[in-house]
This record gives structure tokens, sequence and C-alpha cells, in this order.
């Protein structure tokens, strides 16, 4: 069974989440296919893509797959980790990548979200940023999505509260680019990406590739990235780490002690 319906007209790929069952965790077989998918829109000359769920699915995803976050020492959200390979993906993907957002996002979803290059939403659909329910430490590029994507503030209070954030609030602050009901919003995004697809591909593609590079040039020491490192490792072997993974596998609520 395929995790995702792909579909590709008008110069327009489509990717529609189809792994309700799992409320559309980002697996690594479901990250899989969204690079497959991505890789084949750019090989028969796609334009613009467009990430969705299904008409009316509660939960748009539900962010990495807990189940595939190690415990036993291992960094959760290492180079080659499922989430952050589609990140990377998306952000190679050589036009824009439009999110159409109806339900709630958890987690890494919200990063998948904010990578894209424009994201038309629901006033129904919300954010929720949840490492520090999990105990998860997340890592510097994958912040570094969300501070590109968000205001300080606002990135913290997503981060530091794992609450659900509505998809009102982050439009007016600019973080969301359209608010649109689940009636009109297929054709709304419909028409977004035939506009972008009838421009310049080249000229896109090399701004898209201009603006990641400009927005991830922050100098970073050796001894910072060390030291990022080394505050990170401290948290995937805690004890806390450990049992925010057993407490979500147990269907419990965690305890944690900081430690
Ligand atoms: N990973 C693995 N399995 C999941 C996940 C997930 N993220 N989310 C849901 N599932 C599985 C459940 O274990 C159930 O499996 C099934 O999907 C339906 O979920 O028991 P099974 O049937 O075998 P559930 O919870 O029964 O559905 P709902 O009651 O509709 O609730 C939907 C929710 C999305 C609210 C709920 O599933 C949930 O809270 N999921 C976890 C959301 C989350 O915190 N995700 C963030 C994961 N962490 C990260 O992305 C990262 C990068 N991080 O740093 O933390
Ligand atoms: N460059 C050279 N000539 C221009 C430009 C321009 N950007 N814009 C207008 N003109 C000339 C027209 O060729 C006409 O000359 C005259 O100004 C009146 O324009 O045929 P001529 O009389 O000798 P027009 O089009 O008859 O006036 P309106 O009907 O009032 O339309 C105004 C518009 C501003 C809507 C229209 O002229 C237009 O779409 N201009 C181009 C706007 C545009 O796309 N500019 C971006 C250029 N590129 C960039 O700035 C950059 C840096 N880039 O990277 O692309």
């Amino acid at each position: 069974m395929s995790l995702i319906n792909a579909h590709l007209a008008e110069g327009i790929g489509s990717i529609t989440f189809n792994y309700d069952f799992k409320r559309n965790a980002l697996s690594e077989a479901m990250t899989g296919e969204i690079a497959a998918a991505l890789a084949l829109f750019t090989q028969e000359g796609a334009r613009v893509a467009v990430i969705r769920g299904q008409p009316g699915a509660k939960v748009w995803s539900a962010g990495h797959s807990v189940d595939e976050l190690p415990t036993g020492g291992h960094d959760p959200l290492g180079w080659k980790d499922s989430l952050r390979m589609v990140i990377r993906e998306i952000e190679a993907f050589p036009g824009p990548v439009i999110a159409q957002v109806g339900g709630s996002v958890w987690g890494g979803a919200c990063e998948l979200v904010f990578a894209c290059d424009l994201i038309v939403a629901t006033p129904e659909a919300t954010f929720a940023a949840t490492p520090a329910k999990l105990g998860v430490p997340y890592n510097a590029t994958g912040l570094l999505t969300f501070l590109n994507a968000l205001p300080l503030h606002l990135a913290k209070e997503l981060l530091f509260t794992g609450s659900p954030m509505g998809a009102a609030r982050l439009e007016r602050q600019g973080v969301i680019n359209h608010l649109v009901s689940a009636a009109e919003i297929d054709a709304f995004v419909h028409e977004l990406a035939k506009g972008m697809a009838h421009n310049a591909p080249l000229s896109i593609s090399v701004i898209k590739e201009q603006l990641r590079i400009l927005a991830g040039a922050h100098a970073l020491s050796p001894q910072d990235f060390e030291r990022i490192q080394g505050l990170r490792r401290v948290v995937y072997n805690s004890a806390d780490y450990a049992e925010g993974i057993h407490a979500f596998k147990q269907k419990r609520k965690p305890i944690y002690r900081g430690q």
C-alpha cells in the first residue's frame, strides 16, 4: 500500500498523505515516498509541488514516527534521520513547494510545513511543536527552520509549551501566507501554483537556492558546533528522553525528573 498519492498535471506535482491509520506520521517509509515523489516530479519537469492531507483529515501529520526515535545513546535527529532527509529534499526541490494544511500538525511535521516555500492553511489548522513533550533534543538545522519561519518569541512559545497554536495567529504573524476555508483551499492552492508554474523556472530555482544559502549563513565555530552536539548528547542519553519515548508507546503521561 502506498503511504502517499502522487499526481502530476499542468507542471504541478501534488503529494497527498494517505497514512491516516498512523496519523500520517513521518516514518522512514513515508518520508522515503515523499522524497521519491519529489525526485520524480523534478525528473518530469514539474514547476511547483504541493504537499497536502486528505480533505477533512483531522490530523495533517503526527510528526516524526516516535517508534523510529532511537534510544540507547543514538542521536534521534542525526544527518541521516528520515525527517532531516525529507526537509533537505523539500529545500532542494527546484521549484516552490506549497504546504496545504488542514487539521493538526505535530512535532517534526511543523518543521516540514515551515520548510516549505509557501504555506496555505485552513483556519481550523493547528501547530504543536512537541520535542519538549517527548524529551527530544531538537537539532540545530531543525531549529534554524523554525527561526527562519517564525519570530523568535513565537518559535520559543511553540517549542517550550508544545501546545497547539492556531493557524489564524500564525497567519497574523506572517508565518502562514494565506488562510483559506476548507471548501476553497484546493482551488486557491491550484491557482497559486499555476501562477508560479507559468513564471521562469530557472529564475525561481536560483532565487530559492540563494535564499536558502543566505538564510542559513550563520557562522558557527567548530567549538560552538561541538558544544551544541555535546549538550544534545546529554539530553538523548538522559533518563528523561527514554521516559518520554516509553511513555508515548505505553500511551501514558511521562514523568520528567530533569536528568
Ligand atoms: N509516531 C508513531 N505512531 C504514531 C504517531 C507518531 N508520531 N502518532 C500517532 N501514532 C499512531 C498511534 O500510536 C496509533 O497507533 C495510531 O497512530 C493512531 O493514533 O495504537 P496504534 O493504532 O498502533 P492515536 O493516538 O490513536 O490517534 P488520535 O487519537 O487521533 O490522536 C492523534 C494525535 C496526533 C493527537 C496523537 O496520535 C498524538 O499525539 N501523536 C503524537 C504527536 C506528536 O507529539 N508528534 C511529535 C513526534 N516528535 C517529533 O516529530 C520530533 C521531531 N520531536 O523532536 O519530538
Ligand atoms: N523598463 C523599460 N521600459 C519600461 C518599463 C521598464 N521596466 N516599464 C515601462 N516601460 C516603458 C514601456 O515600454 C512604454 O514605452 C512606457 O514605459 C509606458 O509603459 O512603448 P513605450 O511608450 O516606448 P506602458 O507599459 O505603456 O505603461 P502602462 O500601460 O501604464 O503600464 C505600466 C506598467 C508598470 C504596469 C508596465 O509598464 C509594466 O508592466 N512594466 C514592467 C514592470 C516590471 O515588471 N518591472 C520589473 C523590471 N525588472 C526588475 O526591476 C528587476 C530588477 N528584475 O530582476 O526583474
